[in-house]
């Protein structure tokens, strides 16, 4: 590993045209030769659309409840993150390394940048989606503290920024709707934040079923339970506490911060609003996602 002190805002580089942190650029190539398992589930999402939380549910899943077990190592070393890697933490490819199969694997990668193994080897895989005006904003502010990230400028420079998909992944708008296209081919289950917020327990059974798993309702109540908000929020393997502080730095602002749907309206303002509306409605047009959102 590299020493912790080459952390210092690099700009993005871009890698078949999409933005990406410098350090995760450096993976691409390495990752294309990654061998995926028919039995691996991958968690696929844009950043800031609840994958932490996802990755908490999988694990709880896999761990038939046990929350003991899933205390056994922080998140990002239980879900390896596949295109991860950052001076003084280990990389997603080495994490890769200890996990034992059945594997579950996350990423934000979109689909020009997917290692093919995972889709040669009909990888199942579960995708979320969140309003991306709440996207926007959870991004902004992990920006401000996770360091691995250009300086993120002023909020109205950030939202130009993420609209023109010139923020880390690059367009929101092209990731969600790729995704989507690819569900229709492709074993993936299409879950969206605010259905997960507003019931827990009904898309948890819905992914029980997706993996062709079963487990008694008491323990899918604590399941729930264990990945609400508050739970995650104190835990430090989920709560990212466990990360160099010059990496992210939680006094900035927390990685769990609010957890809700629509605090978008706390940011934005009435012409940002506008203004946003009018330019999703273009780049969204004849995609049905949106329906899914109160933008
Ligand atoms: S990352 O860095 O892209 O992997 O972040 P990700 O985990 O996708 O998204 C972080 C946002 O998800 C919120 N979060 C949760 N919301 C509800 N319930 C639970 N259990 C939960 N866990 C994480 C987290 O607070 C971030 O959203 P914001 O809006 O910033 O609070």
């Amino acid at each position: 590993m590299e020493l912790v002190s080459d952390t210092s805002r690099p700009p993005l580089v871009y890698v078949k045209g999409v933005p990406l942190i410098k350090y995760f650029a450096e993976t691409i190539e390495p990752l294309q030769s990654f061998q995926a398992r028919p039995d691996d589930l991958l968690i696929s999402t844009y950043p800031k659309s609840g994958t932490t939380w996802l990755s908490e549910i999988l694990d709880m899943i896999y761990q038939g409840g046990d929350t003991e077990k899933c205390r056994r190592a922080p998140i990002y070393i239980r879900v390896p993150f596949l295109e991860f890697r950052c001076p003084g933490v280990p990389s997603g490819l080495e994490t890769l390394k200890d996990v034992p199969a059945p594997r579950l694997l996350k990423t934000h990668l979109p689909l020009a940048l997917l290692p093919q193994s995972l889709l040669d080897q009909q990888v199942k895989m579960i995708y979320v989606a969140r309003n991306p005006k709440d996207v926007v904003v959870s991004y902004y502010n992990f920006y401000k503290m996770a360091q691995v990230h250009p300086e993120p400028g002023t909020w109205d420079n950030f939202l130009e920024q993420f609209m023109e998909g010139k923020v880390s992944y690059g367009s929101w708008y092209q990731h969600v709707q790729e995704w989507w296209e690819l569900s229709r081919t492709h074993p993936i289950l299409y879950l969206f934040y605010e259905d997960m917020k507003a019931n827990p327990k009904r898309e948890t059974q819905k992914i029980l079923e997706f993996l062709g798993r079963s487990l008694p309702e008491k323990i899918v109540d604590q399941i729930v339970q264990n990945t609400s908000f508050k739970e995650m929020k104190k835990n430090p393997m989920t709560n990212y506490s466990t990360v160099p502080t010059n990496v992210m730095d939680h006094s900035i602002c927390p990685f769990m911060r609010k957890g809700i749907t629509g605090d978008w309206k706390n940011t934005f303002t009435v012409a940002q609003n506008e203004r946003f509306d009018a330019d999703l409605a273009e780049k969204m047009v004849g995609c049905e996602l949106t329906a899914h959102w109160q933008l």
